[in-house]
């Protein structure tokens, strides 16, 4: 039976995902990578410090940059990212995700949630829905990220159900692979998620649903 979920944040319960990138390309622009969607669709996911390797990695710079060089420039992408997300408000929750956190609620489900951004905090107070969830995994005390188990297994741990009794909802191929990998039922909203192979499939968030969901698991 299932008892908890584990939610990823930035394309499941709101599209912080347009920020980050507006910030991403800044940073692009300046060690000169051509930016491409391809590009953005990989950083999805993906922690500060890795979306910067692969920014970094994708131009195929002669110059290598030295550690305290990419701390400033992760810094300083984080700095553009929070001005911008300043404009947050509960308007901004995806289409389905409020009322399903709603009906998870009512129902005597617990949910966790599983995010890379060490922003999410600041998030859910903006879009006034912290209380839902028993709690959330700090990214900075993770050994390794997404598409590693870890944030997935750990975001199970604060419930403390079994793998079994839970399930994981993700955007990203990376989130996908991450909670099949702790051995959890993985969610999958949208055509990127198909190439990880999720165990129930919506092509949007406004159909998530927790009738949608029961459905698909009986
Ligand atoms: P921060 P998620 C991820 O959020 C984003 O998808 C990814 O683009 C970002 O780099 C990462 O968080 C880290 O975010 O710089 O705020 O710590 O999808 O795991 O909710
Ligand atoms: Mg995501």
């Amino acid at each position: 039976d299932i008892k908890g979920f584990t939610f990823d944040l930035d394309g499941v319960i709101t599209d912080t995902a347009k920020f980050h990138e507006q910030a991403w390309k800044q940073t692009a622009e300046e060690v000169k990578t051509p930016w491409s969607d391809q590009l953005a669709a990989d950083l999805k996911g993906i922690s500060r410090m890795d979306s910067l390797e692969m920014i970094l990695k994708a131009g195929n710079h002669e110059k290598s940059y030295s550690h305290e060089e990419k701390v400033a420039l992760a810094d300083q992408k984080n700095k553009k990212y929070q001005q911008l997300i300043k404009q947050l408000t509960p308007a901004d929750i995806l289409p389905g995700m409020e009322k399903l956190l709603n009906d998870l609620k009512s129902a005597g489900y617990q949910m966790s949630l599983a995010s890379a951004s060490k922003n999410a905090p600041g998030i859910l107070k903006q879009l006034g829905i912290s209380d839902y969830f028993k709690g959330i995994v700090d990214p900075a005390t993770l050994h390794a990220g997404k598409p590693d188990p870890e944030i997935f297994v750990r975001a199970g741990e604060i419930l403390g159900f079994r793998a079994e009794e839970m399930i994981g909802l993700e955007d990203a191929p990376a989130g996908i692979k991450s909670i099949k990998g702790a051995g959890q039922t993985a969610l999958g909203i949208g055509p990127a998620t198909k190439t990880a192979v999720p165990d129930l499939y919506f092509d949007n968030t406004a159909e998530v649903s927790l009738a949608a969901i029961k459905e698909r698991m009986a």
